[in-house]
């Protein structure tokens, strides 16, 4: 199967006319502690009138291009969803007091009622556990749930559905899956107290995507709208012609965002989904520095009160970027 996949024909595809990116990162490592190399895959949230994101800090060196296998998550808070500026201590810190417990990467930010919940993904001992905790004042955090291995990209749906908590989450089924490529799908699971999780569906599958045939994963928490829960993914396609294509000697995988409207009333149906990548890697943060290039991960969304939608991704596994679109035509596309 790794053949076939190797024989698909690769299409350039191009980021939607409707996507405005903005021309530099929003954060990058001089944003963040001293020792940090790459700042990346935030999450990002509206909070007590302002804008916070908690983003993953990598640290190593970037002028060396090398990579320290120490990492944190840090919280900046913004005016304008623009301009960020970085607390100076990591958060979630008391994960890592388990010895089994490497470290916290991939926050999702939510907010229901004033109470912020941070979706994480925890590397440890036993494989990679997607967590979920809560806060009122970005500092203390209170962890309520940890799925069992191996399962990351959690996202929180931003208020209850059918009186249940609503998440997102990708779990990664190496041995029942393993000789079946296109692997990895998106599901979706319930929950009455964000504890107990359970009633678990699938959502998309790879092969439901066009433009992935490696995996997909859930991204940003969805967005209400009148016509539907207006939800990120990201889809990654595998390249056989790319080479050097980062800091490692070889990284041959590309990273789209996707986008697809989930039924209002009941969230395990698609009810439309734009069959080409919203967003592409394209320019030069992107695709020609960074860590891992070619990767584009977003995981803020937010609908302003005019219409506007921010789209906060990591860039090349190594920046922080935004880009805008009106949230009429990210429905229209879905709806195509
Ligand atoms: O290096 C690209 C990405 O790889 C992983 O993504 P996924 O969860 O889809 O496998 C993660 O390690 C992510 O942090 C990273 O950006």
């Amino acid at each position: 199967m790794k053949e076939k996949i190797k024989e698909r024909e690769i299409i350039m595809y191009k980021t939607h006319p409707c996507i405005k990116k903005i021309e530099k990162p929003v954060l990058t490592y001089r944003d963040s502690v001293e020792g940090s190399a790459l700042t990346f895959n935030a999450g990002v949230a509206k909070w007590q009138g302002k804008y916070v994101m908690l983003f993953r800090n990598d640290y190593g060196d970037w002028e060396t291009q090398t990579v320290a296998r120490k990492v944190d998550v840090r919280v900046a808070f913004s005016d304008d969803g623009i301009h960020w500026k970085a607390e100076p201590n990591p958060i979630l810190q008391e994960l890592l007091e388990d010895d089994d417990n490497f470290w916290v990467y991939d926050p999702r930010l939510t907010v229901i009622d004033d109470v912020a919940y941070v979706c994480f993904a925890l590397d440890t001992k036993y494989g990679i556990r997607g967590g979920i905790a809560k806060t009122t004042d970005f500092k203390k955090f209170e962890v309520l749930s940890l799925a069992a291995p191996d399962n990351r990209n959690m996202a929180l749906f931003p208020e209850k559905v059918n009186g249940k908590y609503i998440r997102l989450e990708r779990p990664m089924p190496v041995y029942g899956r393993a000789w079946l490529e296109p692997g990895f799908d998106v599901w979706m699971s319930q929950s009455p107290d964000l504890r107990y999780w359970g009633d678990t569906t699938l959502i998309l599958s790879t092969d439901q995507v066009p433009f992935a045939d490696d995996k997909i994963g859930p991204a940003a928490p969805p967005v209400k709208t009148d016509e539907g829960w207006l939800t990120l993914f990201h889809a990654v396609r595998f390249d056989p012609t790319l080479g050097k294509n980062g800091w490692e000697e070889k990284w041959q995988k590309i990273y789209y965002a996707g986008i697809m409207l989930l039924d209002l009333k009941d969230p395990t149906k698609v009810i439309g989904i734009y069959d080409e990548p919203l967003i592409v890697p394209e320019n030069h943060w992107e695709t020609e520095v960074g860590y891992r290039q070619n990767v584009i991960f977003p995981g803020g969304m937010i609908l302003e009160p005019d219409g506007e939608v921010k789209i906060y991704y990591g860039a090349s596994d190594s920046f922080e970027c935004l880009a805008t679109a009106e949230v009429k035509d990210l429905i229209a596309l879905c709806k195509a």
